[in-house]
């Protein structure tokens, strides 16, 4: 990989060149007050948190603004390979303090607000999470974009623009209630709208056969009815390097025929009713992080992202090259974010065909070199899968154009595979039935150069399971890529206290480059050393403990044990089988079972999908535990529970730093990889956990004597499904019979009888696919030794270092590099020099 400086010498228009902005807390307090009094019109009497955050936003973006377009000159220059990360998701959260870090004005800041007697922790509490996403895959896009802007990679994220975002949850009576989450209530001075590029994308109509001048048969979509795509871009800059990558968010818009059309012909309310069903596309995230199969309105959504990024694309790269494009695939590639975006596929066939006058096989050639494609996950029934039916009333167009994708490839079975029409089957794009279906991971797979899983294990059980005929067909597609976080944001950032220490203690070339922490190990003994990072821990607790306090009214003593689980709340996260254990150790604690007992504060928190029953059941159930064992005189400060509403971005900011005990239990085989467990790691919490997803990883770095395993292994799980008898584990396990006969006994449903049944029946049934009664020993015991170990206040401090010495590998730096080195082979690109890039 070459490092590229573009030549300040190179050709550059020559108007007024702007002189660059001071990096001193001066020139941000002189900036700041300007836009506060002048761009906002605000004075000392509206001293509002949220006018003076916009003012700071302005006075950064200013920063932004002039690295952004030296970064955009470099690439343009440059003419470089570009990769362009396809998501219907980029869970951004706030955007200020990871700002401040990468420019390098965290202290410059705090001084120049501090010097006008503005505390700077008030500004930032007034910045609303931006919650484009539902969990791990929307948090990874964004930790891939801050880590691709560090290193000098021009990549660029293409996302949606949902006026809501994630909805927020409240907790009332125990119960999950949802309330929409309009984040642009009052806009977001991040963004620049760059209507310029509006992009139009069709939707329904017909498709139909002509003849173009050379007689040639060739396919047109029309009838449609358009909605334009309006570009907002949103700056991410790199660590204290000059580079300002993009994320270009799209906002659907009616046309103004769309409209116009029935306005005139007098359908007032029509008229308007067109405009609303076009804004519709963008306006809410789907708040389903498994499946929500076969809404019209998702499909919409996805061919929305497709079309409008890669018109973008294609528009940018006519610009410069014409209709050349015997070298498109050389520099450009598409990285998809699971199957959401996969119809980018036929799209990007049906414009280099129909719209670029390519033949098919030229057409193939560019789309199948320049796609690759990430799974996410391993659950069946969060395969994507679309009607034919829908498709062809949609999009018609494409439809055609994946059936002959199909055929194409059917052939290619067909010749390898002579005879094997169950195989035929199997490996179709189409899924044929009553309602035949299109089956998106196929179609991804089919097209792309690369897939990729996000943990050993899971790129394992991909290519043994799900894409096994496909990994005997090309072998050579499948990757691993495991996932990481960025440690800007989850250590930096959010643990200043830990931030200081490991700076003064090893200097601060960790922030660019994790794998640095291993030199902590030199100190795992240092008792003077391990004073200071207990202190930090320690600090970080009492923070947390005061959030708790405000947040869910519990009262947490910073000197016991902090228990925490946060996540999407599902079965196969086994939030239940945590909730099992928290009423183990309350049995316990009612038979005065509490020699050598350690105090434990157990914090769980996470949103259910609205539609999803059981999981907002969980919810209730935990809720209602938390109540009976928090009131309960006889349980004291031995116990703690509480349910922490609405759960974010932001709120594992301070979660992660304060954490002692990592829960990590899901089924194995079931987490693709988990990104929260690096989170909790990096920031000097124990992970207990299964053999799942990125767990295995973490453990293998850590060292089993740092790591509290338990469980059936991914193979064993399916081995035991067959006879799994939750009956006979129940009647082995006195303390897992206790724990159910007090739930039947309706001890934490007073007077909501039955309330708990279909979780009580879930734990029951031979039939439980989460085989939850199956890891209840092993769980319980595997706690125990996390609650010795946690008495022995050494030898926790030593455990807790080494697992933050040993997480350099899961910095997004590395997922990063491996995704350049495997897939992308971008080169390095810095940006002009600031001075050097005329704003005109
Ligand atoms: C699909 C269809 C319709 C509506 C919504 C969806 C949908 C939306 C989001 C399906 C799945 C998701 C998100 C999945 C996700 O977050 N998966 C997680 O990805 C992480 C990053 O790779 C992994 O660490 C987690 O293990 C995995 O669960």
């Amino acid at each position: 990989m070459q490092i590229t400086r573009v030549s300040s010498s190179s050709p550059k228009p020559e108007l007024t060149e702007l002189p660059a902005l001071g990096m001193d807390a001066k020139s941000i307090a002189e900036d700041f007050r300007r836009h506060f009094n002048r761009t906002l019109g605000r004075d000392r009497r509206c001293k509002s948190a949220f006018y003076m955050y916009e003012a700071l936003v302005l006075a950064l973006r200013d920063r932004l603004m002039e690295r952004w377009r030296a970064t955009r000159y470099a690439y343009d220059e440059e003419d470089c390979k570009r990769v362009y990360y396809l998501s219907m998701e980029f869970l951004i959260g706030r955007t200020l303090g990871n700002a401040m870090l990468n420019l390098g004005l965290c202290h410059e800041v705090e001084q120049g607000l501090h010097d006008l007697g503005v505390l700077l922790e008030e500004v930032q509490e007034a910045e609303l999470d931006a919650g484009l996403g539902n969990g791990g895959l929307g948090r990874l896009a964004a930790c891939f974009l801050d880590s691709c802007a560090t290193l000098q990679l021009p990549v660029r994220g293409y996302g949606i623009r949902y006026q809501y975002g994630m909805f927020r949850q409240r907790v009332e009576d125990g119960q999950q209630v949802e309330e929409p989450d309009h984040w642009l209530r009052n806009g977001n001075p991040w963004e620049l709208e760059r209507p310029e590029f509006t992009q139009r994308v069709h939707f329904g109509g017909r498709s139909e056969g002509y003849r173009d001048a050379s007689g040639q048969l060739r396919f047109r979509w029309v009838d449609t009815h358009d909605v334009l795509a309006v570009p907002y871009d949103i700056p991410v800059p790199g660590y204290r390097n000059g580079t300002v990558n993009t994320l270009r968010l799209w906002g659907a818009a009616a046309t103004d025929e769309f409209d116009l059309g029935e306005f005139n012909a007098g359908d007032y309310a029509g008229s308007v009713e067109a405009k609303n069903a076009a804004e519709h596309i963008s306006m809410v995230l789907y708040p389903n992080d498994a499946s929500e199969n076969g809404k019209e309105l998702r499909l919409r959504q996805q061919y929305f992202l497709a079309s409008a990024s890669l018109k973008d694309v294609l528009g940018h790269w006519t610009f410069s090259h014409g209709d050349n494009f015997s070298q498109f695939a050389q520099k450009n590639c598409f990285q998809l974010n699971d199957t959401h975006p996969t119809i980018a596929v036929a799209e990007l066939m049906r414009l280099l065909m129909d719209e670029a006058e390519l033949g098919w096989d030229e057409a193939w050639q560019i789309t199948s070199t320049t796609m690759a494609y990430t799974n996410h996950t391993l659950l069946p029934e969060a395969l994507e899968k679309w009607s034919v039916r829908l498709f062809r009333q949609l999009l018609p167009r494409l439809l055609e154009i994946i059936y002959e994708i199909n055929a194409r490839f059917l052939q290619q079975v067909a010749l390898k595979w002579p005879g094997d029409t169950d195989r035929l089957r199997r490996m179709s794009i189409i899924e044929e039935g009553p309602d035949p279906q299109v089956r998106m991971a196929y179609l991804a797979v089919v097209a792309s150069f690369s897939v990729n899983g996000v943990a050993e294990l899971h790129s394992q059980l991909l290519t043994d399971g799900m894409f096994r005929d496909f990994s005997a067909l090309w072998p050579d597609k499948f990757n691993n890529k495991t996932n990481g976080v960025t440690q800007r944001r989850w250590l930096a950032w959010c643990n200043p206290g830990l931030r200081d220490l490991l700076s003064a203690t090893i200097g601060e070339g960790w922030v660019a480059d994790l794998e640095q922490l291993a030199q902590l190990q030199q100190y795992v003994d240092d008792e003077p050393f391990q004073g200071r990072w207990r202190a930090v821990k320690q600090e970080n607790k009492r923070r947390l403990a005061q959030w708790v306090k405000r947040e869910c009214g519990v009262v947490f003593d910073p000197t016991a044990l902090f228990d925490v689980q946060v996540k999407r709340i599902h079965e196969y996260k086994r939030q239940l089988l945590n909730a099992l254990h928290v009423i183990h150790l309350y049995d316990r604690i009612k038979q005065g079972d509490t020699a050598d007992w350690t105090p434990r504060c157990v914090l769980i928190g996470g949103k259910a999908a609205p539609g999803y029953a059981m999981a907002k059941g969980i919810i209730k159930f935990i809720n209602k535990v938390a109540q009976v064992i928090n009131h309960d005189p006889d349980v004291g400060g031995l116990l703690k529970v509480a349910f922490l509403p609405n759960y974010r971005v932001t709120a594992m900011e301070i979660i992660c730093p304060g954490t002692d005990l990592s829960e990590q239990i899901s089924t194995a085989g079931k987490e693709a990889s988990g990104t929260g467990n690096m989170k909790f790691m990096m920031n000097g919490a124990v992970t207990i956990g299964t053999l799942d997803g990125a767990n295995i990883e973490i453990r293998e770095a850590a060292g089993a004597e740092n790591f509290f395993l338990f469980g059936l292994t991914a193979e064993e799980v399916e081995a035991a499904r067959a006879n799994y008898d939750p009956q006979a584990i129940i009647n082995g396990d006195e303390a897992l019979a206790r724990v159910l006969a007090l739930i039947e006994s309706g001890h934490f449903n007073q007077f909501e009888p039955g309330l708990f049944d279909p979780i009580i029946a879930a734990i029951r049934s031979p039939s439980d696919p989460w085989m939850t009664a199956a890891d209840f020993r092993g769980y319980v015991e595997a706690q125990r030794r996390a609650a010795t170990a946690f008495r022995d206040v050494q030898g926790w401090t030593r455990m807790s270092i080494i697992n933050s010495a040993s997480s350099g590998r899961f910095s997004t730096d590395r997922t990063m590099r491996e995704y350049n080195a495997g897939i992308w082979q971008l080169d390095n690109v810095a940006p002009l020099a600031v001075e050097a890039s005329s704003p005109l």
